[in-house]
């Protein structure tokens, strides 16, 4: 008893202390044995349906357990009564099959056109975000100015190509990358998830969202419209190596405005990378043309 009485204080204390360290996502103070508050348009109707379907059963469960335990007591053994024997009753069963038939198929019914809206197509002019998962951690791209993606092959992933980009299309050339997803409030969010090496999973429980990685894949079906601004937090929740417990990114839902001033700035830190980047290759192709010989101090030392 007293070592069962240990583990569990020393569970609750592992609970306590993982919760302390909370310090990116948002920080729950309120609603802590419900789950944490929707943050999405789709999130709260899975929240309807869920809401429904547990209060439905927890009033189920009250309702039989009250007839059960009343009757337990009422026709319990007592000296001189007898038992009686009942061989059932047709109207009762009809009724007490009719109507849990009805609330399954109004639950299927519900429950499958939910799901058909939240996987139908992204509206237009969704934001679009490449999502890149790896061991251990996540990349993000966005469009440029042009407002393209470029396309992605992962045959051309490597070391300087993380997202896959393919060299032949221009689209991806003024795509920035960030290692936080920065998201605006109140417009649809368009992921196209991809992972470099093994199967992991894009998981925010404000969104009611998770969605498998699949290495070799593009996952362009997940979409969400967040309808509040706050700081949550991107997890990986398919273990996939021995830093899995520590792949995470912050999600920032921000403004309309926060969020162009925030891709502006991307977008102009990418420019400028690429002017110095083009001057780096003149000044290399002038030096080439100026010493053809490529290493010209060595050559003259040879000839001495
Ligand atoms: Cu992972």
């Amino acid at each position: 008893m007293r070592s069962v009485l240990a583990k569990l204080l020393f569970c609750t204390a592992l609970v306590l202390l993982a919760g302390s360290f909370d310090a990116l996502a948002e920080v729950r103070e309120r609603n802590l044995y419900w789950a944490p508050e929707a943050a999405t348009v789709g999130a709260k109707k899975i929240d309807t349906l869920l809401n429904f379907i547990f209060y439905l059963t927890a009033a189920v469960f009250v309702l039989t357990q009250s007839v059960y335990i009343y009757y337990l007591v009422k026709y319990r053994k007592r000296p001189g009564s007898k038992a009686y024997y009942s061989h059932g009753n047709n109207k009762l069963e009809i009724i007490w099959t009719a109507i849990p038939t009805a609330i399954f198929l109004g639950l299927v019914i519900y429950s499958n056109r939910l799901w058909s809206e939240l996987h139908s197509p992204p509206p237009e002019g969704s934001v679009k975000v490449d999502v890149v998962s790896y061991q251990f951690g996540w990349d993000m791209r966005y469009a440029g100015a042009d407002g393209q993606l470029g396309k992605v092959d992962v045959r051309s992933y490597s070391v300087d190509n993380k997202f896959g980009l393919v060299p032949d299309d221009a689209a991806g050339d003024d795509d920035f990358s960030s290692t936080e997803l920065v998201i605006p409030v109140n417009k649809p969010v368009h992921i196209y998830l991809h992972s470099r090496d093994v199967i992991h999973s894009f998981y925010v429980p404000q969104f009611r969202l998770y969605q498998a990685a699949v290495p070799g894949r593009t996952i362009a079906w997940v979409w969400f419209e967040p309808t509040r601004t706050g700081n949550f937090e991107l997890a990986c929740s398919q273990i996939c190596g021995s830093g899995h417990y520590n792949m995470k990114a912050p999600i920032r839902v921000v403004s309309q405005e926060e969020f162009e001033k925030w891709q502006a700035g991307k977008i102009n830190a990418k420019a400028e990378e690429a002017k110095a980047a083009a001057a780096a290759r003149t000044l290399r192709t002038s030096t080439a043309s100026t010493h053809p010989a490529g290493d010209a101090p060595r050559n003259e030392e040879s000839k001495l």
